[in-house]
């Protein structure tokens, strides 16, 4: 397979000015016709007469020039593209391709597929080319328009981009529906949708008095379950409108919701296609977190309406630059809508644990990568999460203020244009007179940077060195120093914030920048030692190495006025602990349970006032996937057995307050999303998870009790998960309930696979080989191979890691028969090997040796190819 390169871009040679689309849609044999306006780029490089279409799994059945048939010779076909040997250079000219597409045996479900009934397509990032021949690229920016041509039974709502202009009936019981975008954009933001439709309506005034008609279209059954999204898309729209200034620019903004989809959602011009996770929500069928995340990704998909759509990317490269800030806008949007510091705290927890294993991998890669041999590999989570990072330092070094500049800078400078990272950077310097040259490095540069602080206190006088440094990664063995903004504050003895002296100016917090190598900071005007806080809010993607004692990071996690530091501590505090007992574990010591953590554990659980989604953020513990990240070599059972050790101990200890913390906040309640009702939800079932600890019939009682009389979906999963993941001898019965009410509802089966695919009992592998064989198990369907398959690998180390390789083989056959179904799967399912290297070596054995099996597969995808390759390198 080939590997494209950044340093290869070259302008396209042709542009597609309009784009006349004609669908005769059919499950199996749908025609396509289109007409192209198409024009010599008078950017160009290249002196040749030819026109390269992109094109793949199309069948062709015409193609002509202004209106003259081409003949065989006058083209070259191959699997990838049409090649027209000779077009005019001097004047614009017409191209007419006639082309059939069979969507029913598009598993892969890129480009025009099947959805239960429905049809749908997803374009991003090259699925447009599986639809027709095309100049399939960003830059290529065109106006369609659209006539959709269906069965008026089967199909009587049809939808695509823009406006709708036209419909009418034709004979044989067919209709048509004419759509118009106005807007010019890349192929990879149209779509079409045709189905048995229904769909709940709304409506938006824009901060100008323009009224916007709102659609979501979703199957009958599913009607009752849309009322949060919709309630999220206006808040969504109000906020742009409120912090970045942006106004919608249609007169309709329609969203779908689909059963079969690779990813979350596809922010489509007009028309967004949804996966039905994303968008349905009825207290019963979905938790506190599906409603935050249906919120999120509605949010996210809505902001890159500006972020993405009327300013898009030159080249897939640039993908981070509308990634990376609309996942920025979509933090800054949820943490609004609820609790900034809660928003904070989860999303650093999936970054640390995730991305930086990302980071510290075989496929690790800048935000902004260098070569790719599948655009679709490259939706990661360093160029989605770090990528926002890397944003949100821009905003913390400019200032929210001197960020909104910039922002409001670059839409009015490249509106309507594709563009690089390089012009966003460009634009917050422009607005702000800055100078953001070594800043540019976090575009370039992968891995996360580690940084070692040293302190000496004098005289009123403290002193930080702070050093910096960056593992090597794949073909970057040497790192440059990176600007890192680090947010600072200082606590006195009695925990209040110290005032000191920086840069002569007096203050309670400062931001200050890191550019060399190693560095000092001289904060002055203390009038003792103070405690440092440092990294607040967690300022930089980095790893902070600072010498502390239990005593200390107990005090911060007392006492820190940034909540972010405050839960850090708590988290540092715990780790440390549990890499005690892994030690003591490893060198067969017996276990013994610390109090420091006993005392602060008890003061959260004692402290009525605060925010309780926040104390139930405090109560947690670190992840089995965090704390594997920072062994040298990764101890599956140690970890799991420490961190239980740890979870009982407190639990034994602080059983009373666990009770009544549980018992205070506890209520039959029909579940409404709102933020006390989320945090008293949070709360209890922290609780109600440490109780389960115990092993003892009170506790046993408790989950079921909470199960059996739950009236929402978060209390009746916290319940269920509590006695799955204990002997409770009411498990298979409560399994079982629970499915037989839910049979009917995918979404909430997903979670009933999810649930005990990532169990950690001894029985956990039998029953997910046992689940394979479930009639409501589908390897066609995303959500519910990844419910089953990708829950198992990613998030349940213990029984995925197991030392006699069974989980590995499992994997890997999993990934061999996804291969031919839906490569893009498939791909991400080998993620779960991607560590391989951080195990010991009888794991890396067995690891490898699946690896290798899987790039010996004969008809393997570029898709899989490349990260199992990759990955092995
Ligand atoms: N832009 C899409 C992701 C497309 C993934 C293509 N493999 C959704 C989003 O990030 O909003
Ligand atoms: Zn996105």
């Amino acid at each position: 397979p080939q590997t494209v390169y950044l340093k290869d871009y070259t302008p396209p040679d042709y542009l597609i000015d309009q784009v006349e689309l004609v669908f005769e849609l059919d499950e199996q044999r749908t025609l396509v016709r289109a007409g192209l306006d198409v024009r010599r780029n008078p950017d160009s490089r290249s002196a040749s007469e030819a026109l390269t279409l992109f094109g793949e799994e199309l069948l062709l059945v015409g193609i002509s020039l202004d209106g003259q048939a081409l003949a065989a010779g006058d083209y070259t076909l191959s699997d990838e593209a049409l090649t027209i040997h000779r077009v005019p250079g001097d004047r614009p000219f017409r191209i007419d391709i006639e082309n059939i597409i069979d969507p029913q045996a598009n598993t892969a479900l890129e480009g025009l597929y099947l959805s239960s009934s429905m049809l749908c397509t997803q374009c991003e990032a090259q699925g447009f080319r599986k639809i027709t021949w095309f100049l399939d690229r960003p830059d290529v920016m065109s106006r369609f328009t659209t006539k959709l041509i269906a069965d008026k039974t089967q199909y009587p709502v049809l939808l695509s981009n823009g406006n709708k202009i036209g419909a009418g009936n034709l004979d044989g019981g067919r209709h048509w529906v004419a759509w118009q975008d106005p807007f010019a954009k890349p192929c990879y933001l149209f779509a079409l949708v045709a189905g048995q439709l229904e769909y709940v309506a709304d409506e938006f005034t824009t901060v100008s008095g323009r009224r916007i008609a709102l659609e979501i279209f979703v199957e009958a059954h599913n009607v009752d379950k849309c009322g949060h999204a919709m309630q999220s898309l206006k808040n969504a729209m109000r906020w742009d409108e409120e912090t970045y200034g942006l106004e919608y620019d249609l007169d309709l903004y329609m969203i779908v919701a689909v059963d079969h989809f690779n990813m979350g959602a596809m922010e489509n011009k007009g028309l967004n296609v949804f996966n039905t996770k994303f968008v349905l929500a009825r207290p019963d069928t979905a938790t506190d977190s599906d409603y935050e995340h249906i919120e999120g990704v509605i949010g996210h998909e809505y902001f890159h309406n500006w972020s993405g759509n009327r300013v898009t990317c030159r080249d897939w490269f640039q993908l981070s630059l509308k990634e990376g800030f609309t996942v920025f806008r979509d933090q800054q949007f949820s943490g609004d809508r609820s609790s900034p510091a809660v928003k904070r705290i989860e999303d650093v927890n999936m970054l640390r644990t995730r991305q930086f294993a990302e980071d510290a991998g075989p496929l690790a890669h800048p935000i902004r990568p260098e070569a790719y041999i599948e655009i679709n590999n490259f939706y990661t989570l360093t160029v989605y999460e770090k990528g926002a990072e890397v944003v949100r330092m821009l905003h913390t070094l400019l200032g929210a203020a001197g960020f909104r500049q910039g922002c409001d800078l670059y839409f009015k400078r490249h509106d309507g244009q594709a563009v690089t990272c390089e012009d966003f950077v460009k634009a917050m310097e422009d607005a702000n007179g800055v100078e953001l040259t070594q800043f540019r490095r976090w575009y370039s540069q992968a891995g996360t940077p580690v940084l070692e602080v040293e302190q000496a206190f004098d005289a009123g006088r403290l002193t930080l060195t702070v050093k910096q440094s960056c593992p090597p990664t794949p073909n970057q063995p040497e790192k440059l120093p990176l600007h890192v903004p680090i947010k600072l504050g200082f606590l006195a003895a009695d925990g209040s914030p110290a005032r000191f002296q920086y840069r002569g100016e007096f203050c309670e917090e400062a931001t200050v920048s890191l550019t060399e190598a190693e560095q000092r900071f001289v904060f002055e005007s203390l009038t003792e030692k103070p405690i440092v806080s440092l990294l607040r809010g967690f300022s930089a993607p980095v790893t902070l190495k600072i010498d502390r004692d239990p005593e200390e990071l107990a005090f911060l996690l007392s006492y820190d006025s940034d909540t972010f530091n405050r839960w850090e501590a708590g988290q540092q505090l715990v780790s440390r602990i549990i890499f005690g007992l892994i030690a003591d574990i490893q060198a067969g010591r017996t276990l013994t349970a610390n109090p420091v953590l006993t005392e602060a554990f008890r003061a959260i659980l004692a402290d009525a006032g605060a925010d309780l989604s926040y104390r139930a953020l405090l109560l947690s513990l670190p992840d089995e996937g965090y704390l594997g990240g920072q062994m040298a070599v990764v101890d599956v059972e140690a970890i799991h057995q420490a961190r239980e050790f740890v979870r009982l101990s407190l639990a034994t200890a602080l059983s009373a307050e666990f009770q009544r913390v549980y018992a205070e906040h506890h209520q039959d309640e029909s579940g409404c999303f709102d933020a006390s009702a989320v945090g008293r939800r949070r709360l209890k079932n922290a609780c109600l998870s440490y109780l389960t600890a115990l092993e003892k019939p009170d506790s046993y009682a408790l989950a079921e009790t909470q199960f059996r009389s739950a009236r929402n979906m978060t209390d009746q999963i916290a319940a269920l998960s509590a006695v799955v993941n204990s002997r409770n001898p009411t498990k298979a019965d409560c399994l079982d309930s629970f499915y037989r009410q839910w049979q009917r509802e995918a979404l909430v089966v997903d979670k009933w696979f999810t649930l005990q695919a990532t169990c950690h009992m001894p029985e956990t592998f039998a029953t997910v080989q046992s689940l394979m064989q479930h009639p409501a198990f589908d390897m066609k369907t995303p959500n519910r191979v990844r419910s089953l398959v990708g829950a198992f690998s990613q998030s349940n180390p213990l029984h995925f890691h197991a030392r006699n390789g069974d989980g590995y083989r499992f994997l890997a056959d999993r990934v061999i028969e996804l291969n031919t179904l839906n490569p893009q799967i498939a791909a991400r399912m080998v993620g779960g090997f991607a560590q391989w290297r951080r195990y010991d070596t009888d794991r890396q054995a067995l690891m490898t040796r699946e690896l290798r099996r899987i790039v010996e597969t004969e008809h393997l995808s570029k898709d899989v190819y490349e990260i199992a390759s990759k990955s092995l390198a």
